[in-house]
């Protein structure tokens, strides 16, 4: 293909080959996609994206988990073009900062809530998530070796976590196939089994019963290691990536009466379930534990611009910053000024329309009735919410919960039906989930609700005329 101007139009097929010849995407399968050719997405507003065909979707995973405030938010535009016109970049390195960036960490500093004797008065800012969990492991080890326990380096993660894709990211997270391509975990880190009640629980264990029983894998763990080895624990409030997998209540407060008994650090990974998904600020303070690190990104900037970062705790703060000296970790962009500027743009928004007590008081509950009535869908086995995020498990037999095989791909016929049908749903395995905007009207949500209905009536008449059901 020619070199073409910025200004040029180009046909759908014609982005396709470029986009094949050239753009090596994430998680993809580049021979797989290139028979098909990419869905190129153009435009947006509101919950809406529209791809080059003109087909109008409802975009009810938020970009992925980042578009809180919605599409096309003039503010944030405008905050970014003053700052770039201000100051487009500099570096704090050297001994310099930035306003924004001074802004943002003082007010994300007021908007995380002190629990018990934990406070959140400092931020480390990276560009993702990824980054901050990189960040994350080399705090936790300068920490340790600065108390004079070296020797405590291993982080304890879980099974079908994800926490990014660096090399710590990946190893982090406990997902079995990105291990699998790399020579991935690195050394010391380790994972025990997820808190997922729906498949793991026992008979006629009740979800209370299992909870305790879940976050006591992670005492067996620390005894297993010798407790002078453990550095800390990291887990997300609730598993998002990993499909929606909501814990029950009584697994947050018994990991916590863990981690302060063998006083190793907690990290709690809110890249997606900060900025109000989860009808807080922070995810930490809905389920009432005591974090010592807290990983944010995404719904930050609602995914406008690349930023992330650390909410790092007086713990670790006073012997970072007091006994610390120099600490040798950073990125050029961290504190970038546009970054900054446009969270603070977004954050405006989120606290003039009060998003996270929306989520809370309003359309949260809203969309926990309507996956109640979705629950008697004959293909749904399982459906609940946290906050403003949903899952639905498609089964075989409602009755006993008999799954389907994993290699009919059952999640991936109904993510197809959703997508042909104008909207866009995430499928894990046969998971299907959801993570709209948060400024959803609750007749946006009838309307969501009424494609999510479809698509599964639509799967299941395809999967009764392949004689699957
Ligand atoms: N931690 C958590 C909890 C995440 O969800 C990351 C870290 C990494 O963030 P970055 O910005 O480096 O991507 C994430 C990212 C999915 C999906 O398919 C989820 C994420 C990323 C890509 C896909 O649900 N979450």
């Amino acid at each position: 293909m020619n070199a073409f101007t910025a200004s040029q139009t180009l046909s759908t097929p014609e982005i396709q080959a470029l986009d094949s010849a050239h753009f090596i995407h994430p998680f993809t399968d580049h021979g797989d996609l290139a028979t098909r050719g990419a869905r190129v997405i153009v435009k947006s507003e509101g919950i809406y994206i529209w791809d080059s065909e003109g087909k109008k979707l409802l975009d009810a995973m938020s970009g992925l988990w980042c578009v809180n405030v919605g599409y096309g938010r003039q503010a944030l535009a405008q905050a970014a073009y003053d700052q770039m016109l201000t100051l487009p970049f500099y570096n704090s390195f050297f001994q310099t900062t930035n306003v924004p960036a001074v802004k943002l960490a003082t007010r994300l500093a007021a908007l995380a809530p002190k629990v018990g004797d934990r406070t959140f008065e400092h931020v480390f800012y990276s560009s993702s998530g990824s980054e901050s969990n990189d960040s994350n492991v080399r705090m936790v080890r300068r920490y340790w070796d600065l108390l004079g326990q070296p020797q405590r380096k291993v982080i304890i993660s879980r099974k079908n976590a994800y926490h990014g894709s660096t090399m710590a990211g990946a190893s982090l997270g406990g997902m079995s196939s990105m291990h699998a391509q790399g020579d991935l975990p690195i050394p010391n880190i380790t994972h025990i089994e997820q808190p997922y009640f729906f498949e793991n629980g026992l008979p006629g264990e009740s979800a209370d019963d299992f909870g305790v029983r879940a976050a006591g894998w992670l005492e067996e763990k620390i005894l297993a290691l010798g407790a002078d080895k453990v550095a800390a624990f990291i887990a997300e409030p609730i598993q998002g990536a990993g499909g929606v997998i909501i814990p029950p209540p009584t697994y947050w407060p018994e990991i916590q009466r863990i981690v302060d008994k063998y006083g190793i650090l907690l990290i709690s990974d809110e890249v997606i379930c900060a900025f109000g998904r989860l009808g807080h600020w922070f995810a930490y303070e809905k389920f009432g534990y005591k974090p010592d690190l807290v990983t944010f990104a995404k719904a930050v900037t609602s995914g406008y611009i690349p930023l992330g970062g650390v909410m790092v705790g007086n713990r670790v703060a006073q012997v970072l910053i007091e006994k610390g000296g120099e600490f040798n970790h950073g990125y050029t962009y961290s504190g970038h000024p546009v970054a900054c500027a446009v969270a603070l743009a977004n954050l405006d928004v989120m606290e003039a329309e009060q998003l996270p007590q929306r989520v809370r008081d309003d359309i949260g509950p809203y969309l926990a009735q309507c996956f109640e009535s979705l629950a008697r869908h004959p293909l749904v086995g399982l459906a609940e919410t946290c906050g403003f995020t949903a899952g639905l498990v498609l089964v075989k037999n409602k009755e006993d919960k008999t799954r389907f095989a994993e290699e009919l791909g059952v999640g991936m016929i109904c993510r197809r039906h959703c997508f042909e049908n104008g909207l866009i749903m995430r499928a894990v395995g046969d998971r299907m989930i959801i993570a709209p905007p948060l400024t959803m009207t609750r007749a946006e949500i009838d309307e969501m609700m009424v494609l999510i209905q479809q698509a599964l009536d639509l799967t299941q008449q395809e999967l009764i005329q392949k004689g699957l059901i």
